[in-house]
């Protein structure tokens, strides 16, 4: 490839639900561009985007990619994302860098979850729709556009009725243009329209009628006179339609028909990077100053790290967005965030797997370096005496969380080893040893995230590892109040043992310490001496609860009377002492497992708020309130429930909104737990003990 200029270049994400072709369409669109030598398949594990073993394994795709591709002297970097909810992360970084939005449709019945999320993540970005799938049996063009129409409103502009044959599609008419095509073998050619189409033809010609009226005030003067518009008038409004986001054009065909026209409509009407409208907000460092600014290629050079891929012949591979300037090879380039010098000697675009080394890329276009020594994701790579910051990529919080078992003993460091290099290239995957229970936890997305991860370990690391449900950190504390003794004494040969105290437990009204101590002895019944280690002792005592061993909290112990022996009283003697009174007075005073609550904050369209609402109650959960969102059909439901009957809530979320909801939560409180859970509670302990 050719170094490109920024008004030349065009960053297309395609976005899409999981399984609707994508993959398969980039792929058609390489071929047709003359990027590969073969069309590769899905089923066969071919295809330059899902390059990777576990996507070739599981035919989805699980990463994003960047396809560059040439067409009408164009450089056109396509971002494959996956379809499946939780590799949201790689969407995310594809969106950051792209310019403008293919949203793939499936042409069978109801709009799909993942077009509505697509349109939601692109309703910033200029965007065409390709309704793909249209040899499937059950597929309907018409049916499907009359959706798109009623769910997206007046933006939708068909550019397209496909020609079909026995169930086949062999053809088209551009609506736009009002002429015919058949497809010729690769190509295609002008035929006149079909007669028998008329009637299918002049209503999709009318809607985009509509959409271009709506462009300006000029055109929709002459569309209410009844005037006909001239080519040159659709075009135009067509490509201002799309950049000022105000139209989308409709294409259809199916994973390799139709190709030709979305790579020429990406030409027409996308915006180069020169002229992009979805510029990054940038801080200067030395003023502290913020600016938004364009891809600028007459600029200081400037990039920012989207992705990182941990290649096992490579290594270390950090995709980045030049953002200004042209980065040669060679160039050394300051990390603002790490504050130090890299020194990348070659300069790479990616093409699936493939390095391809370049000498050059100019603003807007994306690029490789290899073995970066300080970089990670969201770093911004620029010139020492003007250090620049873009904003990070935000990520979803990964909210499902397992615990790790080793199959093997003793490899608890390896396994650390193995998932901190995964998750250097995902953003969404989160892992740490807990303070307390001390089991390795691994939060991800969902079920799946997590499920991939295991793969990946096993087949890059030879790490096997299973998982199972945290343990939760509850904790014990005391309702009532109790008054006993406590008496350590022993006769056994010389030194004997002697330590005598009467404690007094009660509950101290803060559950965020563990124990408030207090003496009240009288003529010194038990010498000052001891004080401290009758709080040791309690200390230790208290971090087992009597009930099912859960850290104590809350604890008010009073030390009020006791007794001590000349030569046999010693601190370990008013320790000992204190751990019978404990033992004795802690079950005297109504002791009660307490469970962390977590706050809920869901969002869902409004239709779903009484599942919601009653889902929540089978959770032991209190719903605090509701809140429509202004303007969207939206609200947020705001909830207290127990951790523990949160810990699935990513998926069950997923299955009750078919993917339409999301949620954050945090840990508010402790709280008392059932009376029945607090049995099951101490049963579990009981059989782990
Ligand atoms: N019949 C038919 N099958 C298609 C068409 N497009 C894609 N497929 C098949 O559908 C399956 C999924 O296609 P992909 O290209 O992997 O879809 P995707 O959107 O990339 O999937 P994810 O990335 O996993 O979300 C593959 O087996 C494709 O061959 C089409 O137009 N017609
Ligand atoms: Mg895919």
């Amino acid at each position: 490839m050719r170094t490109y200029q920024s008004t030349e270049i065009g960053n297309v994400v395609v976005l899409g639900h999981a399984g609707c072709g994508k993959t398969s369409v980039i792929e058609a669109m390489l071929y047709r561009s003359g990027g590969s030598t073969r069309l590769g398949k899905i089923a066969d594990g071919t295809t330059t985007s899902d390059y990777d073993a576990e996507e070739m394994k599981r035919k989805v795709s699980i990463n994003g990619t960047v396809i560059p591709m040439e067409w009408e002297n164009c450089k056109i970097n396509i971002l494959d994302t996956p379809g499946y909810f939780d590799f949201v992360g790689e969407v995310r970084q594809a969106l950051k860098v792209a310019d403008s939005a293919l949203i793939i449709v499936p042409a069978t019945q109801g709009i799909d979850v993942g077009t509505e999320i697509a349109w939601e993540n692109a309703k910033h970005l200029p965007k065409i729709i390709f309704i793909n799938g249209l040899d499937e049996r059950n597929a309907s063009f018409d049916q499907k556009l009359a959706e798109l129409k009623e769910k997206f409103g007046k933006t939708i502009a068909p550019i397209q009725v496909p020609i079909m044959e026995n169930g086949k599609m062999v053809g088209y008419v551009n609506v736009a243009k009002m002429e015919g095509r058949r497809f010729n073998g690769e190509w295609t050619e002008e035929i006149p329209i079909p007669e028998e189409m008329m009637d299918e033809v002049r209503p999709v010609r009318e809607m985009i009628l509509e959409a271009v009226a709506e462009t300006s005030d000029e055109l929709l003067d002459k569309f209410m006179n009844g005037e006909e518009f001239t080519r040159e008038e659709i075009s135009w409004a067509l490509r201002k339609g799309v950049l000022n986001n105000e139209l989308v054009p409709v294409l259809c065909g199916t994973q390799n028909i139709g190709i030709q026209i979305i790579l020429n409509s990406i030409v027409a009407f996308f915006p180069a990077a020169a002229d992009t409208v979805n510029s990054f907000i940038v801080k200067h460092v030395n003023t502290d100053e913020e600016d938004i600014i364009g891809y600028n290629e007459a600029l200081a050079p400037s990039c920012f790290v989207f992705k990182t891929v941990a290649d096992p012949f490579v290594g270390k591979i950090s995709l980045f967005k030049v953002c200004t300037g042209v980065i040669k090879a060679g160039m050394p380039l300051y990390n603002t965030k790490k504050g130090e010098i890299e020194k990348p000697n070659k300069l790479y675009m990616m093409k699936g797997k493939d390095l391809v080394e370049v000498e050059e890329l100019h603003a807007g276009d994306i690029g490789a370096f290899s073995k970066l020594q300080f970089t990670s994701t969201n770093d911004t790579l620029c010139q020492e005496n003007d250090p620049v910051l873009y904003e990070d990529i935000v990520y979803p919080h990964p909210y499902y969380t397992k615990a790790i078992q080793a199959l093997s003993k003793g490899n608890e460091d390896k396994i650390s080893n193995a998932i901190n290099k995964l998750l250097e290239e995902d953003q969404t995957l989160r892992f740490e040893t807990h303070p307390e229970t001390k089991q390795q936890l691994l939060s991800g997305i969902g079920d799946q995230h997590l499920d991939i991860t295991l793969s990946k370990l096993k087949s890059k690391f030879k790490i096997e590892i299973g998982l199972t449900d945290p343990k939760l950190p509850y904790r014990e504390t005391i309702r009532g109040k109790a008054q006993v003794r406590g008496k350590h004494k022993k006769q056994s040969g010389g030194h004997g043992q002697y330590g005598d105290v009467e404690i007094i437990f009660e509950p101290s009204g803060d559950l965020s310490k563990t124990y408030v101590f207090e003496e009240k002895i009288f003529g010194g019944a038990v010498p000052k001496s001891y004080f401290p280690a009758v709080e040791k002792g309690l200390a230790e005592c208290c971090q087992k609860g009597v009930l099912a061993g859960y850290p104590m909290v809350g604890v008010k112990a009073t030390l009020v009377d006791g007794s001590y022996h000349d030569v046999d009283s010693s601190e370990m003697a008013f320790k000992l002492a204190t751990a019978i009174a404990y033992k004795e007075g802690i079950p005297k005073a109504k002791p009660v497992i307490l469970e962390p609550i977590m706050s809920c904050k869901v969002t869902v369209p409004e239709s779903y708020t009484g599942d919601i609402m009653g889902d929540f109650n089978k959770r032991r959960a209190r719903v605090m309130g509701v809140e429509p969102i202004e303007g969207t059909d939206q609200c947020v439901i705001e909830a207290e429930a127990p951790q523990a009957n949160m810990m699935n809530y990513p998926i069950d979320l997923r299955s009750m909104t078919q993917g339409r909801g999301n949620f954050d939560m945090e840990f508010v409180r402790y709280e008392q737990v059932p009376s029945d859970v607090q049995n099951q509670i101490i049963q579990k302990a009981k059989e782990e003990a």
